[in-house]
């Protein structure tokens, strides 16, 4: 599906021989690291860990798309690959999985990256009050920078989304809506939480463009989010982009999918793998060679190493940071909930 109309100074240059093996890079960096993040659960060193297997296409082509000079980004709990793709520094990002710090403890404004988001469809609203901001502020130049929401087909039931689409198109808001339909909210399929079977279909009905697209091609998955941030960021409103993904793994390292969905089932819905499919593409355009995808698993070990030993030497934070930081300014209520918290466990 695709009602997105060719927006004007949409920069339609295809991805240089350059960017394609940069690309590839982030790719192989995110499943590294994500594969490593489930073992580290398992040895004990993270307490727990959303897992994004199969849609590392999905993640480093959106945020491949995003200008980090000017556009905000916000993610749900499993945008690892998003993040890495814009630069976040990824043992801030995974101190929320060592449970140090809720929402991890990199910089949202400096990164663009809001804090980590467990609550369903939680994100979305904030993106669409963000990206009004833009709108009521302007710009010298009148291009707007876009909020990219990010939310999953089990999400898209939420009642905040349907708000957040409807106000989005109301007032024009440039918000870049990115569902991965990875088929599961947990142990529940699509057709079983998606009348219709497709979110992209839904966004006619909020007078909003929409985009179907490959969520396994990292290349689709560029074009595409540079398309709706063209044209999100000249004025013409938000854009809904659902890409179409698998997820291949556990929803979470306290999930078990065998209770839910054979092996069998998890082949033929999975397909092939996005990293894989792209390796084989990049070898038949003649663009990278063995040596090539052999540097960059090789990288993407090095840098796993650095951020596990990064990760592990992550103190804790001080309890009280708990209560300081819920509003700018305390109430007695939390003050009396600060003065609780410290009798009990520290004993004053
Ligand atoms: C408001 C709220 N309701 C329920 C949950 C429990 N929960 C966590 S993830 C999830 C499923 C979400 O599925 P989907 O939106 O498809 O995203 P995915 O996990 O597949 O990426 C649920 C029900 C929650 N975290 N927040
Ligand atoms: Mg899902």
């Amino acid at each position: 599906m695709d009602t997105l109309p060719v927006a004007s100074g949409v920069a339609a240059e295809p991805l240089t021989p350059a960017q394609l093996r940069e690309l590839y890079s982030l790719m192989v960096a995110v499943r590294h690291l994500d594969t490593s993040a489930i073992a580290w659960q398992r040895q004990g060193i993270i307490p727990g860990y959303a897992p994004e297997l199969g849609q590392e296409a999905a993640q480093v082509g959106s945020g491949y798309a995003v200008d980090t000079t000017r556009d905000f980004v916000f993610p749900t709990y499993r945008e690892m690959g998003v993040a890495r793709t814009m630069g976040v520094d990824m043992v801030a990002y995974m101190s929320t999985h060592k449970a140090t710090w809720h929402g991890g403890l990199y910089d949202p404004v400096e990164s663009r990256l809001a804090p980590i988001q467990a609550v369903v469809a939680g994100s979305v609203l904030h993106a669409v009050g963000w990206a009004h901001g833009q709108t009521l502020s302007g710009t010298p130049d009148g291009k707007l920078g876009v909020a990219m929401t990010y939310f999953g087909d089990g999400a898209s039931s939420q009642g905040d989304v349907h708000e957040a689409l409807n106000f989005a198109a109301v007032m024009k808001a440039p918000v870049v809506f990115f569902v991965q339909n990875n088929g599961w909210a947990i142990s529940v399929p699509t057709e079983r939480q998606v009348a219709g079977g497709s979110v992209a279909a839904r966004a006619a009905g909020y007078g909003m463009p929409a985009l179907q697209i490959d969520g396994d091609d990292v290349v689709a998955v560029v074009e595409a989010t540079r398309r709706a941030f063209a044209h999100a960021r000249a004025g013409n409103g938000p854009v809904l982009i659902e890409a179409m993904t698998y997820r291949r793994g556990p929803h979470s390292t306290s999930d078990d999918p065998g209770r839910y969905r054979s092996l069998d089932e998890e082949r033929d819905g999975a397909g092939l793998d996005p990293l894989e499919r792209f390796r084989q593409r990049l070898v038949a355009d003649g663009i990278a060679d063995e040596a090539f995808f052999a540097e960059a698993l090789a990288a993407a070990k090095a840098e796993e190493e650095q951020i596990r030993n990064g990760i592990q030497a992550l103190g804790s934070r001080p309890g009280t940071e708990m209560f300081d930081l819920v509003f700018q300014e305390t109430t007695p209520a939390l003050q009396a909930q600060a003065a609780n918290w410290r009798e009990e466990s520290e004993h004053v």
